[in-house]
């Protein structure tokens, strides 16, 4: 099919009532945000969001030194602009329970008031400005609660996602020293019970974690749980007492408002810091034109909180906009694979925001579960996390929302803060599977990755960079600003390296082809190799592992493991699950690897570096295609892996 073909046109009913439309008010508004930065920008914020202290600079600081700052000078809470200037009666949150007959309807005021009562709270265990608050929650009103209540009083809250294990919890709250944990005493998902409190407990044990001296425990199921007097208290308990007002503290645009930890190309995690009034006007800015959302609409993201798509689309965008964001609770596939459409259908919801991976699951149930549904309140449907294949694209294009609705395939990351590439309904045609054009204030750049010049005009293929600053950019990796300038500002100097390859095609349109660094995508969730090897590396009997991505077609990617064990060591039949054991007690579940295969050597150079290009090869089943061996040290290990995969898969 050529390039023009793809081109799927804008459905008109979808958007005829489009903040911006046509091509040509694109490119001029896209010329204009990435020209004239301060006038664009400036207005923007002044329109946006509520000010105490107006500011007078739009932009200080620049890529290449690493210190971009956006209305440095102005004053604002985040909070108060999520909430309080609001209409108080109008629903801010609708919240799904894991079952469908579980349903709240909160009203902004509602909101308000829950938050001020935790901020308070949070104030009264002695949680001040610029302290660290983690929070390790289900998907309950109450997360969004605890995070603006963080928000209200300048501590600066840092989610983990809640199936991370006590591990992976201790090194987020040990590496950011956190004051407080915020928490559950159980998750539900699809029936099933997540023991939230007991893996805080099992986390604040290590000495490292002495730095938390209170735990609030918002009660979800009521099920058992350890108790430690003097450190827990239950969340109502703890709100009841305080008064539904709180002063919000007067933040400086730059004060951090959140960390969240993300994967890498080295075993620890960074913690991402985000800014105030940048990151807020960013994730409104991008919600309002993305899912070209009107107020009074109701609008619905599936992700979960712990990510960056939770922070962004459920709870910042969304409510800064005072739109009505719905939290989800349950799974695709609970009590069936009609769910989501069942929750459109219910609710009226008017964009829907999911993954790829989802809708590839989603698909293997047929078209039936979506049909038995009603989904004509549906304009827009987004995906984010990886790229979207075209055949998920056409089915979720036709099948769910029936040629009528836009489909808006977002480009971005937890560093970006919001959306960076993604057509924008009403503006452009689409394509199935390119994430099509920048968003206003982007400035995408291919760079050809070893000579590191600018690949400019069409048909051509490298790195992705960013040219200039954004409003949501993060502004650092919490306690290491080294590393942020090593990953993200000096790889290609003046530019944001986004670690993604990615492809312009003769119109134009962007494809993202995936990551160029040591970091998987599965299911959406972003790890490291490096952190599941050394994860592999804590069972007593691996001495080295090396980990790579294969092709997966629900999951975008499996993990693939390769383990040297130490010599005495005999492959008995509970070896592989203890191994898989160790990384889901390391990292959490969502990192257990789909195959390990346990080998005396790996391909290395004669300077001892793994070839992974070679594991990645013979993991794919393309041993056929090895390419140049020639600097091995030892190339007889390769029939031997090779044998053992295909004995495996
Ligand atoms: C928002 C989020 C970021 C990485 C990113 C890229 C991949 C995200 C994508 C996409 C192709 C899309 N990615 N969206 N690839 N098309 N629409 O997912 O943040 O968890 O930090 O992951 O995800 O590889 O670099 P995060």
């Amino acid at each position: 099919m050529s390039e023009e073909d793809q081109l799927t046109p804008i459905p008109e009913r979808a958007v005829a009532n489009a903040h911006i439309r046509g091509m040509h008010n694109y490119l001029s508004t896209w010329e204009k945000s990435v020209d004239e930065t301060d006038a664009f920008w400036g207005a923007e914020a002044r329109a946006a969001l509520d000010w105490i202290v107006p500011f007078r600079t739009v932009l200080r600081g620049s890529l290449s030194g690493g210190d971009v700052a956006w209305f440095p000078d102005g004053y604002l809470n985040v909070s108060v602009n999520c909430l309080d200037r609001h209409p108080a009666s109008r629903t801010a949150i609708i919240w799904e329970g894991d079952e469908p007959n579980d349903v709240k309807h909160i009203t902004y005021g509602e909101a308000l008031a829950a938050t001020c009562r935790l901020a308070n709270a949070l104030r009264t265990l002695g949680v001040r400005k610029g302290d660290r608050v983690c929070l390790y929650m289900p998907m309950v009103p109450e997360a969004a609660y605890c995070m603006l209540a963080c928000a209200r009083i300048g501590a600066i809250h840092s989610v983990v996602f809640a199936g991370f294990s006590a591990e992976a919890l201790r090194a987020r709250v040990e590496d950011s020293r956190c004051k407080v944990v915020l928490t559950a005493d159980e998750g539900l998902r699809a029936k099933k019970v997540i023991k939230l409190k007991a893996v805080v407990d099992k986390a604040l044990e290590a000495e490292e974690c002495k730095c938390v001296t209170a735990v609030l425990v918002y009660k979800r199921t009521g099920g058992a749980i350890d108790w430690k007097e003097g450190r827990d208290q239950w969340m109502s308990e703890a709100m009841e007492k305080e008064r539904p007002f709180c002063a919000p503290e007067v933040m400086n645009a730059e004060d951090p408002l959140f960390l969240l930890y993300t994967s890498g190309s080295t075993g620890k995690p960074k913690g991402m810091m985000h800014s105030s009034a940048g990151y807020l006007l960013w994730t409104a800015f991008t919600h309002r034109y993305t899912f070209d959302y009107h107020v009074g609409e109701v609008y619905a993201c599936v992700a979960d909180i712990g990510w960056i798509t939770g922070h962004s689309y459920i709870v910042y965008g969304p409510l800064c906009n005072g739109a009505t964001t719905v939290m989800f609770e349950s799974l695709p596939t609970y009590p069936d694979a009609g769910r989501y459409w069942d929750l459109v259908s219910r609710h009226q919801i008017a964009s829907f925001y999911t993954a790829p991976t989802a809708i590839r699951a989603l698909m293997k149930y047929g078209d039936a579960p979506v049909k038995k549904h009603d989904r004509s309140s549906l304009r827009v449907l987004g995906s984010v996390g990886e790229p979207i294949n075209p055949e998920a694209w056409k089915w979720y294009y036709e099948v769910v929302g029936e040629g009528r609705c836009c489909v808006v395939d977002t480009f971005w990351q937890t560093e970006t803060g919001g959306h960076m590439i993604t057509n924008i309904p009403g503006c452009q045609p689409m394509k199935p599977g390119s994430a099509s054009l920048p968003m206003f204030g982007v400035r995408p750049m291919l760079v050809d990755p070893q000579a590191g010049v600018l690949l400019e005009g069409n048909h051509k293929e490298g790195v992705l960079c960013i040219g200039q600053p954004w409003p949501g950019i993060a502004r650092t990796i919490w306690g290491d600003h080294a590393r942020y300038l090593d990953t993200y500002l000096k790889p290609y100097p003046g530019y944001y390296f986004t670690g993604d390859g990615c492809r312009r095609d003769g119109d134009g349109y962007l494809w993202i082809t995936g990551r160029v660094d040591d970091v998987l995508n599965v299911s959406g969730h972003r790890l490291g190799t490096a952190e599941i090897e050394s994860a592999l590396v804590t069972h007593e009997a691996c001495v080295e592992a090396a980990v790579v991505g294969i092709p997966h077609d629900v999951k975008g990617q499996g993990i693939f493991a390769y383990c040297i064990l130490k010599d005495a060591t005999e492959e008995t039949a509970d070896l592989i699950p203890s191994l898989k054991a160790a990384v889901r007690a390391a990292i959490g579940g969502l990192a257990t690897p789909d195959h390990i295969i346990c080998t005396p050597g790996l391909p290395k150079t004669r300077s001892g570096k793994i070839m992974r290009r070679v594991l990645r090869k013979i993991a794919c089943l393309e041993a056929d295609q090895l390419g140049d061996t020639s600097t091995l040290a030892d190339p007889s290990i390769i029939p031997l892996l090779i044998e053992k995969v295909e004995k495996a898969l």
